[in-house]
């Protein structure tokens, strides 16, 4: 043998000795499809209900929801899985064994599933079942994170489908594949390349979507480029349709409104202009052409700067219908956001969405969804749900989160979104009694919208774990799930989470999950406790400003949100202030405003208070919120001591990632913490409660930090 041959020999040998010993290197790129192995205990029980796949019908959704499954059962169970059990997939259509089954399958509705166990001479066969190819793969994810989270599936009944119809991701991506408010790196549509190079990013892009149900893109960033309407980019994003259509992943673009002017050769962009309308209706007819499926157009009218109808003299209305018309004949809807408010407005910026879109309630086509943010301002650490909310029962209306944390930390601090949406979803609107909940408006039930809707401004970039940071993606699932189901629990969500991109291990899922489902909290604590809001860096949105004042327009300003001065501090928004609260329904707006039932949460959201005001604590106002803000920074410091704990039940190479972000959110928690309190005691000359640390620099020292480079703007 040659020296060479023999030391290879060496290296393999030992390679293969120490190879149980040694972790695998992860760095996030799988998600939560890792498919790792199943324990050597438990597996034996898993293999003999996954043995074999039955073969399915030659079709595009099937063949991946196929070679899915045999990609996750060799992972989790090995290649070899004899224990006798078979799995069969498909619809009644497509496999004849299925249809022979009678299974009902009306509760899977078009995207849902149903999975029973049977038994067929002394054998187990798992059905997964649905009426279309794209559930039978929604069923498969189901089926594989059963076994990621080691429940059991020997006797298996189980029909689930989406409660809302459109769950879609929002990308906030320009076509020089910069990122709005992205902090995963650049956008992953290379737009330059495609649409002749593929990128297999696209394909992992479209399997991590369809496990947790989404069924749509848009594109580009809502400050929209007409570009992204002209043939070249229209063949890019056909490509990219090709690819996602067997996921049951549609794509949409974002228009911009005064594209007939830009691309189209025409003098004006009234929507009521016949040359206008039918410049939309050919363009719509263009992109039909080359995508069948396309879903549609999402607009940011009047909003920022960006064009829209009113520039004519014209409503809301007329430009979403408008659009409307040109989609409608292919199938494709508008989603119109109502994320609105002038500087030439006076009036508070909370109430603007609300003076602009209620009027028009029952005025929008079939098939245009208004397209509400959850809260009035912002996406801001917390803010009470969208007074549109329960309030436009003749118009579609659809939830926008933000998956992206550009008011919470970038992809830095660890803050799991999921409390924060469910928060919302269950508020109460009393709308129409009691239980008139936001999800039950969002999922149609409510008002009998026609057409229901959930989006998400995605946090996904080119960074190798896609989303910046590692718990962030947790982010990118929960909103998938309560997508499909805006009513789940976000801790059941973040524990499957947990199990699946890290370990089912219950002695790491349940101090992880503990660890996510507070964080949020955190991040309100030690950046706008009580209901304060937007006081984060002019601009880039990056750590403490809440001195920013002057400039553009007061609305962009912190002081402008919390009013502190000498006497006291918070938004006024009750009948003696602003009056927002009675854009809601009477008892919430009751609520809201009456002292004695406002949750604290929300205090300064909607009162204006003296410092001294007494809190339930019975802490005065001030002294409270330095308590929160103190408070933010200690569960900080507990969650990096449970990550430090965690180390056994990870690999290396996420745990270090994870330790040095935490690290820094310790760090940025504390600059919170003491550049706020700084400039509050300026505001107000009190001292400190007893125990709570001064800020260690002046004022004057926070407030010159500068940062030229912070990301995503
Ligand atoms: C896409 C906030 C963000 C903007 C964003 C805007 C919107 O103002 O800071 O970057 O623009 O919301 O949602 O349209």
């Amino acid at each position: 043998m040659r020296p060479s041959h023999m030391l290879r020999g060496l290296f393999l040998a030992a390679g293969l000795l120490l190879a149980p010993l040694i972790a695998r290197a992860e760095d996030g790129h799988d998600l939560w499809l890792r498919y790792r192995p199943v324990e050597a205990g438990a597996a034996g029980v898993y293999r003999a209900s996954a043995g074999t796949i039955a073969p399915v019908a030659d079709t595009p959704a099937l063949t991946v929801a196929r070679a899915e499954l045999e990609r996750g059962l060799a992972g989790l169970l090995g290649e070899r899985r004899d224990g006798g059990g078979e799995i069969l997939l498909g619809t009644p259509r497509s496999s004849p064994r299925i249809a022979t089954l009678n299974l009902p399958l009306e509760a899977a509705g078009a995207e849902g599933y149903r999975i029973r166990t049977l038994i067929e001479g002394g054998r187990s066969v798992t059905v997964i079942a649905a009426n279309t190819d794209v559930g039978v793969l929604h069923g498969v994810y189901r089926y594989l994170a059963l076994i990621q989270t080691r429940q059991p599936i020997d006797r298996l009944d189980l029909v689930d489908a989406p409660k809302v119809r459109y769950r879609l991701l929002n990308h906030w991506d320009n076509l020089d594949r910069s990122v709005e408010r992205g902090y995963a790196g650049q956008s992953i549509w290379d737009w330059w390349r495609l649409p002749d190079v593929r990128d297999p990013r696209y394909v992992d892009y479209a399997r991590a979507n369809a496990s947790i149900g989404i069924n749509g893109a848009v594109l580009n960033n809502v400050n929209a480029k007409s570009d992204s309407l002209t043939a070249p980019y229209i063949a890019k994003a056909a490509a990219l349709a090709d690819t996602f259509r067997p996921y049951g992943i549609k794509v949409y673009l974002s228009a911009r409104f005064s594209s007939p002017i830009e691309i189209g050769g025409l003098k004006t962009a009234d929507p009521l202009d016949p040359a206008v309308r039918a410049f939309w209706k050919s363009k719509a007819d263009e992109i039909y052409k080359a995508i069948p499926d396309f879903g549609g157009f999402l607009v940011k009218a009047n909003s920022e700067g960006q064009p829209g109808p009113q520039d004519y003299g014209r409503t809301h209305a007329d430009g979403a219908n408008m659009l409307a018309q040109a989609v409608g004949p292919h199938g494709g809807i508008v989603m119109w956001r109502a994320f609105v408010y002038s500087h030439e407005q006076p009036d508070d910026r909370a109430k603007q969405g609300y003076s602009e879109f209620k009027p028009f309630d029952g005025q929008f086509a079939e098939n245009v969804i208004v397209q509400v943010k959850n809260g009035a301002i912002d996406f801001q650490p917390r803010e009470p749900f969208h007074p549109l909310f329960g309030a436009m029962p003749k118009t579609n209306l659809g939830m926008e989160f933000q998956i992206t944390k550009e008011y919470l930390g970038f992809s830095t601090h660890l803050a799991y979104l999921g409390p924060m949406w469910e928060e919302v979803l269950k508020a109460d609107t009393l709308a129409a009694g009691k239980g008139s909940t936001v999800a039950k408006v969002v999922d149609g039930k409510l008002h009998g919208y026609s057409r229901t809707l959930m989006a998400g401004v995605a946090n996904i970039g080119t960074d190798r774990n896609w989303s910046g940071s590692q718990f962030d993606q947790a982010n990118w699932y929960a909103f998938g799930r309560l997508a499909w189901d805006p009513e789940a629990s976000s801790e059941a969500i973040a524990r499957d989470w947990a199990a699946m991109a890290f370990s089912p291990d219950k002695r790491f899922v349940g101090p992880a999950v503990a660890m996510m489902m507070g964080s949020r909290e955190a991040v309100v604590d030690y950046m706008t406790p009580m209901g304060l809001h937007h006081l984060m860096g002019r601009s880039h949105h990056y750590g403490p400003g809440p001195w920013v004042a002057g400039g553009e327009r007061a609305d962009w300003t912190s002081v402008y949100y919390h009013r502190a001065d000498k006497a006291g501090i918070g938004f006024d928004r009750t009948a003696k202030g602003s009056n927002a609260v009675a854009q809601y329904a009477p008892p919430a707006a009751a609520g809201f405003s009456d002292l004695s039932t406002v949750d604290e949460k929300d205090l300064l959201w909607f009162h204006h208070l003296p410092w001294g005001y007494r809190t339930r604590s019975g802490r005065p106002l001030w002294d409270e919120l330095v308590g929160r803000y103190s408070r933010g920074v200690k569960t900080v410091g507990g969650m990096q001591a449970t990550w430090a704990d965690l180390s056994p039940y990870v690999d290396a190479e996420r745990h270090g990632e994870v330790a040095a972000y935490l690290a820094i959110q310790r760090r940025e928690a504390q600059w919170w913490r003491d550049a706020s309190i700084a400039y509050f005691q300026s505001i107000n000359g009190l001292p400190l409660p007893k125990g709570e640390a001064p800020p260690p620099l002046s004022l004057e020292a926070y407030e010159a930090m500068q940062f030229p480079f912070a990301p995503g703007i």
